[in-house]
């Protein structure tokens, strides 16, 4: 990671010490990342005393209610369940601050109420491609595990923490070692030196990691296992060109089921398999297709996704949508849209 523009720094905390009504938001479908590093930002703003509150585009998983309990609890908005109370937090603040996301089209129904606001935007993000021309001032880095450690790293540089984990509030402390945790699947990927340096520091700092792993890994519904067994044994189709896919249907959701956060990871699953280069799954969802895409070194995601997902994210770990019925009809559609696409992808 580059080190940070001073004046960049400078700007955020002369905003924050400006700010006395802060909206903090993150992506629809929020994972560990954006509700670790939402909860990490927002604690903070709270521990020097601004009015601050999150704004979750939609529903959290419960495997990560920990980090959203006692004082936070009151300081959180799901907009899909208080939408006017959403956008009336959003239009009220003098400064919001856009974490996980790059541009406001992936804050679902939130995007033209963001769009319009007027107050100072901030972007915090390690996607590629941020819309920075939306944003007063932007700290974008893909050379980072995640957003909670770009967080992390822009919180050490505030006078008040002056480099020392120590200084952030407990709940902030947890909160970012639970995001990098889970962007890294628990370090296995996106892991640079300076992850290690953090989650050591944070360590250091006395937060609980085991603790964090039991919630974060232990703590699925019995469905989701059942549901991955089912998945593999049935679903799985491997090609030629080394693709691994798996669709799950509505009825499939609705038999077993399955609640929001429930397939996080299933994704990585089929990458263990020697000859696969890329591993995409889809889940159905009202209109569409919700598309996760990993890829091994030396294939893109990102651009996959861009090209035929109508998505994008990092170069080894995208996502996207296909439409129904726009792109694709049904489960058989997608699978033959699927196998053609990356027939193409892979062979040029
Ligand atoms: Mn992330």
């Amino acid at each position: 990671m580059e080190a940070f523009d001073r004046r960049d720094i400078e700007t955020l905390y002369r905003h924050i010490g400006e700010a006395e009504t802060i909206t903090v938001t993150v992506h629809t479908h929020p994972d560990g990342d954006a509700i670790g590093s939402g909860t990490a930002m927002v604690s903070y703003l709270a521990s020097v005393g601004k009015d601050a509150v999150l704004v979750f585009p939609d529903a959290y998983p419960s495997t990560l209610e920990f980090l959203v309990t006692g004082d936070m609890e009151k300081r959180i908005i799901v907009a899909e369940n208080s939408k006017e109370a959403a956008e009336k937090r959003i239009r009220s603040s003098d400064m919001i601050i856009c974490l996980d996301f790059n541009s406001f089209s992936r804050a679902g129904d939130l995007e033209e109420c963001l769009a319009d606001a007027q107050g100072e935007k901030i972007l915090i993000d390690h996607h590629i491609g941020p819309d920075r021309e939306c944003f007063s001032l932007c700290f974008s880095e893909t050379e980072t595990s995640s957003t909670a450690e770009l967080l992390y790293s822009i919180l050490m540089e505030l006078p008040g923490i002056c480099h020392d984990a120590g200084k952030l509030p407990p709940e902030t402390a947890t909160a970012l070692m639970t995001g990098m945790t889970t962007d890294t699947n628990n370090f296995a990927n996106s892991v640079f030196p300076s992850t290690l340096a953090m989650a050591s520091a944070l360590l250091d700092a006395g937060v609980d990691r085991d603790l964090i792993l039991d919630r974060i890994f232990n703590g699925y519904n019995e469905s989701r296992i059942r549901l991955m067994g089912y998945l593999l044994d049935r679903c799985l189709r491997i090609t030629d060109d080394g693709v691994a896919y798996m669709i799950l249907g509505r009825k499939t959701i609705m038999k077993f089921g399955i609640q929001e956060g429930d397939t996080e990871g299933f994704v990585n699953i089929p990458l263990s398999v020697r000859n696969v280069r890329m591993s995409i799954f889809l889940k159905q969802d009202k209109d569409r297709f919700r598309v996760s895409i990993r890829s091994k070194k030396g294939t893109s995601a990102n651009l996959c996704a861009k090209e035929f997902f109508n998505g994008g994210g990092h170069e080894l770990a995208s996502g996207g949508k296909l439409m129904i019925p726009d792109d694709v009809r049904n489960i058989t559609e997608a699978a033959a849209y699927i196998e053609r696409v990356t027939h193409i992808f892979l062979n040029r």
